[in-house]
Order: C-alpha cells, then structure tokens, then sequence
C-alpha cells in the first residue's frame, strides 16, 4: 500500500494522461451517447480491436463532444452560481451557456426582483440581495428525474428556492428561520415529497443574544420542506454543524456530513478530533415524532430534538444516528443503487462506504460502516456511472479519482487496492458530477469536474480568475477517463445535476393559466386613478405599448400591469422606465405587474429593452409626469 497522507497522497501511474488513449478511434458522438444508454455496451464497443482496424494510423482521436451548429445537446446541466445568487443552464456535452436563472439575486433581462411578485417574493424571504447558492438538485419520481422543479439553498441566508422547469424559472423561496446558512439541498427520494435544507453554521439556539460565547450551546438543524406547498415542515435539532447532504433511494433515510463535531470556532478548535460524523436522520421516525407532538416549537416551527444528549428515540426507533467518520468529511452521496452513502473524508484521504440497511439492524451505527477505500489526498466529492464505479475529487491532489465499490467493500479498511485510475485535472476540483448519478439510472458517459482554480489555462483577465469546468468522457473503461474540454465560468459553481434533455418539457410561451395576474388583452385596457393611485392596465405587442402615452400627477403611485399578447415563441418585449428602476420582461402571453412612484415631473420615455423586431427601437410610449400645484 501506498503511503499517503492529507498533503500529498499517492499518485497511481496511468497510461491515459490528457493525451488520451491514441488508439482511441473516432466515433460520432451520438454513437456514443447510444452506446453508453445500453447498459454495458460501451466497453466491449471499445474494447473491440475489430472496430479500430485499419484507423490506427489515424491521429490520436478524442471523443466526439462537439455539438455543431443548429444541434442541440444531449443534456441539461444545472450549475450553481455561489454567491452570485443564480443558477446556470448549460448543454453537455457543448458546455454551452444556455440560460441563466436568477433566484437570490435580481436580474434586470429577466424583470427578475423588479415586477411587483418576485419583488415581494424576495422581500418576505428576508429581503436580501444576494445569496449563495450551492446544490441545484431537480425533483425525481421513482428516483429518477421527472422534469417538475429544481431546488437550491442559499448557504449565505439561511433560505431554500424552488425554480419551476416548466419556465425555467424561481417560483418559491422559503426562509428558514432556525438556520444561518443553509448548505447541503436535496429532496427525500423516491418522490421528492419532502426537500431538505441542512444547517450548517451553529449558532445559539435561539440565536437571540444568549450564549453569544458559549460554543458548546450552539446548534445546528436540517429543515425539511414540503415540495409542492414550499411550506416549512419542522427541523430536527442537532448538538453538532451539518455540512452537504443525500437522500437514500427508500425514503426513509438522509445522510448530512458534520466537520464540526468539536463546536470550535476556529480552525484549530474544528480540526481537534480524529473523527466527525455522518449524520443519519430516519425520516418516518422524525415525521412520526412530530405528529405525537414530540417538540418544541421555535420560531413558529416544530423542532425535534435529536441531539446526542436527549433521548433521540420515537416508539423505540432511533431519530438521528450518528456515524463517526475522520476527518473533517465533506461531501455525501448515496449510490444509484440505494445500498450505500459514501462520505469523503477531506482531512482524511479515505472515503467512507456506510451500509444504509445496516442501519436498521446494528446497535452502534459505526458498525454500518462496511468499507474505507484509500483514495488520496483532500477527498470532497463522489459521482457514479452506474456500472459500479465511484469517482472522487482529490482538491488536494487535483486529481478525480475512480474507484471500484464493490472491491472497497471488500477491501480490507484504509486499503488503495480499489483504486483504479487516476487523472489530473485543473486545479483543485471541488464537487464532480456524472449524468444523472444523483438518480437510480446514471448513464454512465459525461462527468462535469468544478475546479475552483483555473491558473492557467485561459486568457488573464486580471486578478479575478474564472472558474475552470471540466468535462470528462467516462464512457469507456478501457480507455479511462478522458478529458475532453475546459470551460471558463464565471463564480462560483460548487455543484450542478446533470440531467438527459428529453426528461423535461419546458414551455416555450407562457400558459395564462399559469399565472395569477389577469390577462390583458387588446380590448382591456384602462387607465384607473384614485387618490394618488394610478392603475394602467395595457399590453404589448411588435411594436407598441397599450397606451401611448401615460398621463399621471407628480406623486402618483403608479401600477402597471401589462400582457405580452404575442402568441409566437421567443418574441419578448419588456417595460424599461428610466430614472424609475424599472424593467419587466414579458415572454409570450404573460402577465406582469410593477408598482413605482412618480416622484419628478417630466417626460419619461417607455421603451421595449427585448430585441423585438426591426421596429424595435421604435417600441415606445411616454410617462409623462405632471407637476404637483
Ligand atoms: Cu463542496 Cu457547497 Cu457541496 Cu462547495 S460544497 S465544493
Ligand atoms: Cu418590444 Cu423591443
Ligand atoms: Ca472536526
């Protein structure tokens, strides 16, 4: 066995460097793709001597990942944007920015945080103006990805959203009053019934100005949401930090990882144990705890307790169990097969593999732990490709890699011997992905590595450097990992889901149905006034607004509420008033309300700010302000 330790950890010699394998024949991409859905198709494919014959004098081919103009990708990634607040959209394999989604932060191309409904929706969560968004994890049924929402924390605030995937879009945010920074996300699988937020910072519990210098006191929770209401649920209360999170596959149990055990409050006093813990809460256990009305509540939410010290049981089950793992762990993720949680170690260069059935039957939960593979040095984040392989990020080494589960449950504790491969990448990758590997059906080909330093390898731009995202084929077992491109992102992605393209259905004008305003059509505007309030009611459409001028009295609280009534996909308008902060966009047929002050009199252009025909600019009407006598 190697040695290894934290700082270094050791270097497995592969053939299949960034160079990749020069034997490795060029096939079409979707080829590929089709190859890798057959469950182990893909390796005898490659495998296959027959296949390359005659090509070997070719040059060294990499895998196909180009997605040519006019093609569309095989995959949605959905990647966090840290603390800018928003989520991005990209295509895989292209790596083509797609879209980006505003949830914490206000976005003026998309209204967002501008027209009056996501402007009280932020408001009543908190008001913030930024956030931190981590985990973007997409709703399942039967484990497996159904196309209805995707949810996210917000590590700065305390605050969980919920974006529609029907218009790609946030359309909840629940704030969580128990928490301060929520980090690990992610949905009670199967079903998605419950969406979990776990607490990472603890504080004093409550945080009112008690125990300001009493460590020990403080306290940290996992927030369980219901998905389809966002209403909170209740927390469980927890004698230790909570760091990410996974469900397993059955619907009972959720793993958080905990690298603060030891309550310090700094870096010296976190880092003091050998161990730390898995956190295992049993869901039926806790919902059952609640509904006995087993709690106590705080700040209007039922908390049980599943701290240590307190009894922990509901009718002889246990609530929260509590696995030791060294050191310092990170990242969680059970395998698609429901059996295992693997939780990487971070100060320790081991995973470990926690038997989730186990669970059920041992007396100590650390006899759970069936396995502890030796993986190397920083471990923080595991992905799988459904074919019995694991792959983990080493920040420290900057290197992913892939090891076998089934030989590391095998293997004897602390043993490299299910290492498999190993592959640099650039630098210090923080959570990897392979698609679909959060679901029961990984599909086994792309595997997206965040690098949170890119040194290097792009153009400077001063001394904020982007992020590097890499994209692997891990497709081919014979031909090991293989790095295919480098992306720049701008911060921070930590995570992202990457799910296949024909899983979701999203619309592409909006259903009026949908949306709580009325339709304004042709034949409905009105121009209201009532002491000091103004309503305009109006539409747009190429290349006008409902009113060609607005006429109001300085002072006036104007609203607008306002339809686009083009029925034709992808012709937006919007309503930008300068020197007023306002700008709502207005895809097809829907409806949108803002709310201002006419506070100066004058002329104020109303201009169209969406590219919407050649007329464009011509797309105006005027507010004009009246001065107060
Ligand atoms: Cu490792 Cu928030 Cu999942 Cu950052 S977390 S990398
Ligand atoms: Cu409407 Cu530009
Ligand atoms: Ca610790």
């Amino acid at each position: 066995m190697n040695e290894t330790d934290s700082a270094g950890g050791q270097t497995v010699e592969t053939d299949y460097g960034e160079d990749r394998n020069p034997l490795f024949a060029r096939i079409p991409r979707r080829d590929f793709v089709k190859a890798g859905a057959a469950a182990g198709a893909l390796t005898s494919v490659a495998g296959c001597t027959g296949l390359l014959d005659g090509e070997a004098d070719r040059p060294a081919a990499a895998v196909d990942a180009e997605v040519p103009p006019g093609e569309l990708d095989d995959y949605y990634a959905f990647l966090s944007g840290g603390h800018s607040g928003d989520v991005r959209v990209y295509g895989i394999p292209s790596m083509r920015q797609i879209m980006r989604i505003p949830v914490f932060n206000i976005e003026g191309a998309r209204g967002y945080g501008f027209d009056d409904e996501t402007r009280a929706m932020l408001e009543e969560a908190g008001g913030y103006t930024w956030g931190d968004t981590h985990h973007p994890r997409p709703s399942q049924t039967d484990n497996v990805y159904d196309g209805r929402w995707l949810f996210i924390n917000d590590k700065a605030n305390g605050r969980m959203a919920r974006i529609s995937l029907k218009y790609f879009e946030t359309d909840a945010i629940v704030d969580l009053p128990n928490h301060q920074g929520t980090h690990g996300a992610c949905a009670l699988m199967p079903d998605t019934r419950l969406v979990f937020g776990v607490g990472e910072l603890a504080v004093p519990f409550p945080n009112d100005g008690r125990d300001l210098d009493n460590p020990d006191a403080y306290r940290s929770t996992l927030s369980a949401i219901e998905a389809e209401s966002f209403d909170h649920q209740w927390d469980v209360l927890v004698d230790t930090n909570l760091d990410n999170g996974d469900s397993g596959k059955e619907g009972k149990w959720f793993f958080a990882t905990s690298y603060n055990s030891e309550l310090g409050v700094n870096e010296q006093e976190m880092t003091a144990d050998d161990t730390d813990y898995c956190v295992a809460f049993n869901v039926p256990a806790i919902e059952a705890a609640v509904e006995a009305g087993e709690y106590e509540e705080m700040n209007g939410v039922p908390v049980v307790d599943g701290t240590k010290e307190s009894a922990n049981t509901h009718d002889g089950e246990p609530l929260v169990r509590y696995i030791d793992i060294p050191t310092n762990p990170h990242g969680v993720s059970v395998t698609p097969d429901g059996q295992y949680a693997i939780v990487s170690g971070k100060l320790d260069p081991t995973c470990s593999i926690i038997e989730i059935d186990a669970l059920d039957e041992v007396d100590d939960p650390n006899d759970a732990v069936v396995g502890r593979v030796n993986v190397g040095g920083g471990p923080l984040h595991t992905a799988y490709d459904g074919r019995g392989h694991a792959y983990t990020t080493l920040f420290v080494d900057s290197q992913v890699v892939k090891w076998d589960i089934e030989a590391a449950v095998e293997a004897e504790m602390g043993s490299d011997d299910p290492v498999i491969e190993k592959h640099d990448c650039h630098y210090s990758p923080g959570h990897l992905i392979a698609s679909e590997s959060y679901t029961s059906e990984p599909q086994g080909d792309w595997l997206l590595v965040l690098n949170k330093l890119s040194k290097d390898r792009f153009l400077p731009v001063g001394p904020v450097f982007p992020e590097n995202d890499q994209l692997f084929y891990i497709g081919d077992d014979d031909a090991g990992m293989q790095l295919v491109k480098d992306t720049p992102t701008y911060p921070e992605p930590h995570d992202a889901s990457i799910v296949r393209a024909d899983r979701l259905d999203p619309a592409t004008v909006y259903d009026p149905d949908d949306l709580e305003l009325d339709y304004v059509g042709s034949a409905d505007t009105e121009i209201d006034r009532e002491d000091g309030r103004v309503h305009v009611k109006m539409y747009n459409q190429r290349n006008h607004f409902g009113f060609e001028e607005i006429t109001v009295q300085e002072g006036d609280e104007v609203t607008i509420t306002s339809t686009n009534i083009e029925t034709e996909e992808d012709i937006l308008h919007s309503i930008a008033i300068p020197e007023h902060d306002v700008n709502i966009k207005l895809a097809p047929q829907e409806t949108r309300e803002v709310t201002f002050t006419a506070d100066e009199p004058g002329v104020y252009w109303i201009y169209c700010a969406y590219f919407c025909s050649a007329l464009h600019l011509e797309m105006r009407s005027r507010l004009l302000v009246q001065p107060a006598d």
